[in-house]
């Protein structure tokens, strides 16, 4: 037996001996066609993005501004004075007309006023937040946006179909979160109950 043994010999007896200069070997075929169609498949989903925003019709239009969260209660309670038809679990429900400016208030731990809408009219909800971070989420479509006190959210909508829809904040904001929701009535078009 020859005591002789060869760098490659000692690298194989230490396990922690990194073999040398790995990394600057150059990649094989495989790995080479697996990069490269990786890195084909992420362009076309970076381009897709933006394709997808012109013709996939799902960016709901939708504005922001700064606004004072005691100035929008004021003109959310002004509102709601103005359009107020009935009463839901001492919240009020408001019938807006048509086209105009829909107020929708988050604060801890509700939604306000509860919305009875047209289907088919077009309204702009003006959303905001008079505390904390809320989540504003529509049942059972798909529809979700952030509200946070300050900012102005304007999202134009048409509701397309008559029901309920339930809202629920999916932000956690305190210990009431859990209980947080809020209505969207949306009657039929030409529904008898709408406000002229
Ligand atoms: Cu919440």
């Amino acid at each position: 037996m020859s005591d002789a043994r060869s760098p490659e010999d000692e690298r194989e007896l230490n396990t922690l001996t990194p073999p040398e200069k790995v990394w600057w070997k150059r990649l094989g075929p495989d790995e080479r066609r697996w990069l490269t169609i990786a890195f084909v498949w992420c362009l076309i989903l970076f381009t897709g993005m933006y394709v997808w925003m012109g013709i996939g019709d799902q960016q709901t239009p939708i504005e922001s501004y700064r606004i004072d969260p005691d100035d929008f209660a004021a003109e959310t309670t002004a509102f709601i004075e103005e359009h107020q038809v009935d009463e839901m679990e001492g919240v009020p429900v408001v019938a807006p007309p048509p086209g105009s400016n829909v107020y929708l208030q988050a604060s801890q731990f509700q939604f306000r006023p509860v919305l009875q809408l047209e289907e088919g009219e077009t309204y702009r909800l003006l959303v905001s937040s008079t505390d904390v971070q809320h989540g504003l989420s529509f049942q059972p479509v798909n529809l979700n946006f952030q509200v946070l006190p300050g900012y102005l959210y304007v999202i134009e909508i048409t509701p397309d179909r008559p029901g309920e829809y339930p809202m629920i904040c999916n932000e956690f904001c305190g210990l009431g979160h859990h209980v947080m929701t809020g209505m969207v009535i949306v009657a039929e078009a030409g529904a008898e109950g709408n406000a002229p």
